[in-house]
């Protein structure tokens, strides 16, 4: 793939509802305020309390899409009421999950509005760090607007401290601003994969809309502009979004720049750049004509690129529609209807208000631990690492390495640890003997790491990820994920500076495509 790189000058989209937008120009500069992420570029997913407004960080801190810190301790789930839609994307099967929000693999069940009320009072007392409810799809949730909102209605009356959110590719979405703004809807999600018709026209073959079906660029068109008003009105009511797009190597992979600049313009708080997952036997357009996802490598430039733009998030699970756990996790097996109704449900405010009250105190350490973890570190010379890390929440280096289901991914320099991504594997260890014809696939996951945190790692696997010239690490089992982290790199460079050992570049990582692992 050849280089990303921001346009040199700057071009004008079509100004929708008065607003001009100036891409590569930084048109709008209001500061990061309830209007989104048109403010200071490190007011994002992986920014902290100290970075934003307060009352950015109230909607934010314990939502785990939209604040990366989060993610490490609170949940999310999704009820899959809404499985019709009025659009077509070449990377969907309509058997199969959204790909916007969800990753293929079929919905387990389709749920009633009261069914999915119930769902989520039962994981709400079963889970008391479950903090937000998401509706998307496996269809568009708007496209399916009477099941979606009595969904939400009943939520907003009966479990208030749940944070709703909704997802959808935008069609209908100025439609129902003012309905979403009713419930307290505060976090919306708009799949937006171009702002450009002609672009738009090689993922989209048709819409669905005003009762008619609408083809090629004209349908393009349409969704673009109805994409751009439904995020402009939502900015304007204070409602946070979020963008997803799904990086399309050779149709939009060097126009998501374009994309990041005008939703940031537009107010968007975060822009989540996603993957295509596209595989033959998912039946979709793309999986059958063999247009291939990007590699890891290939993501992070696109999302490198888009840096100082719209915020980013990079810890997305492109989780199923009907998911409920960790992101990362999926525990809806333990949440079947049939279940459900058997369970005696007790939805204890005070109970899942004391619950988050232990994990803001874990949370608070955590960053306490970066900061010292910090201070310690040499003078920055600006050499950077990437580290792979088992983990299962909770922020720490808590999983072995072979029970885990991914590796989550910190960039990690003297001067930060960041997340930059995650990599699913299939688990090394098959029920107490590890599985050799797996370990290739891991290496291949994380490839462009040069060392992986681990609680415990059998002999076998250690020798060979050193043999790759991955360094097993287990001495911070346990630890705070970025304490650990930026420990094993004072470690290496004072390796290197007694010339231990020689810091080399690593290779390029597979993103894997496939079913998705259940927790282990
Ligand atoms: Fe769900 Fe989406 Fe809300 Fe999160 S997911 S509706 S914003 S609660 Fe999150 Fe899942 Fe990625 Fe979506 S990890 S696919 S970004
Ligand atoms: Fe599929 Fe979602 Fe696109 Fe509809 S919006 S076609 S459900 S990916």
């Amino acid at each position: 793939m050849t280089q990303i790189t921001a346009p040199a000058a700057s071009s004008t989209l079509k100004p929708l509802s008065g607003i001009k937008v100036e891409v590569a120009g930084q048109a709008a500069a209001a500061g990061c305020g309830t209007s989104g992420g048109a403010g200071k570029s490190s007011c994002g997913s992986s920014a902290g309390r100290d970075e934003m407004p307060a009352e950015i960080w109230e909607k934010v801190k314990n939502h785990p899409c939209y604040s990366e810190e989060a993610h490490h301790h609170y949940a999310r789930m999704h009820v899959a009421v809404a499985p019709a839609c009025n659009i077509q994307c070449n990377y969907c099967n309509r058997k199969y999950d959204c790909s916007n929000e969800s990753r293929p693999g079929v919905v387990s069940q389709k749920l009633t509005p009261d069914q999915a009320v119930k769902k989520v009072l039962a994981v709400a007392s079963e889970i008391p760090q479950m903090t937000v409810l998401g509706i998307a799809g496996p269809g568009d949730a708007l496209a399916n607007p009477a099941k979606t909102f009595e969904t939400f209605r009943q939520l907003h009356e009966k479990a208030p401290d749940i944070k709703l959110c909704l997802s959808t590719n935008g069609l209908a979405l100025p439609d129902y601003v003012d309905e979403i703004c009713k419930y307290n809807i505060d976090h919306v999600t708009i799949t937006i994969n171009m702002v450009d018709p002609d672009v738009g026209a090689r993922i989209y073959p048709w819409i669905f809309y005003n009762h008619k079906r609408i083809h090629g660029r004209e349908a393009a068109e349409i969704l673009h502009e109805r994409q751009m008003l439904g995020l402009e009105m939502l900015t304007a009511r204070g409602v946070l979004t979020k963008v997803n797009s799904v990086l399309i190597p050779g149709i939009n992979d060097k126009h998501l720049y374009e994309v990041n600049r005008a939703v940031k313009a537009r107010g968007a708080f975060l822009h989540n750049i996603m993957p295509l997952i596209s595989e033959a036997e998912h039946g979709t357009v793309f999986g059958l004509t063999g247009q291939r996802g990007p590699s890891a490598q290939e993501l992070k430039e696109v999302q490198d690129a888009c840096m100082g733009g719209a915020n980013l998030m990079r810890h997305c699970r492109q989780c199923r529609a009907d998911a409920v756990g960790l992101l990362g996790e999926d525990r809806s097996d333990e949440f079947t209807i049939d279940q459900v109704e058997q369970m005696d449900v007790v939805y204890d405010l005070g109970k899942r208000r004391a619950y988050q009250e232990k994990v803001e105190a874990q949370r608070q350490a955590q960053v306490d631990a970066k900061r010292a973890a910090l201070a310690d570190q040499q003078e920055d010379d600006g050499m950077k690492a990437l580290v792979a890390v088992a983990t299962k929440g909770q922020g720490k280096v808590n999983e072995h390495f072979g029970h885990a289901s991914e590796f989550q991914i910190f960039e990690v320099s003297a001067a930060n640890a960041t997340f930059i991504g995650h990599r699913r594997v299939d688990h090394y260890c098959q029920g107490g003997w590890g599985e050799d014809d797996v370990l290739p696939s891991v290496i291949t996951a994380i490839n462009d790491c040069h060392a992986v945190l681990v609680a415990k790692i059998g002999a076998c696997p250690r020798d060979e990820l050193k043999e790759a010239g991955i360094e097993p690490v287990d001495q911070f089992a346990h630890e705070f994920i970025e304490m650990a982290a930026l420990s094993w790199f004072k470690d290496y460079r004072e390796r290197i500076a007694k010339g231990e050992i020689t810091h080399t570049p690593r290779g390029d990582a597979e993103i894997r495509q496939g079913a998705y692992n259940k927790a282990a």
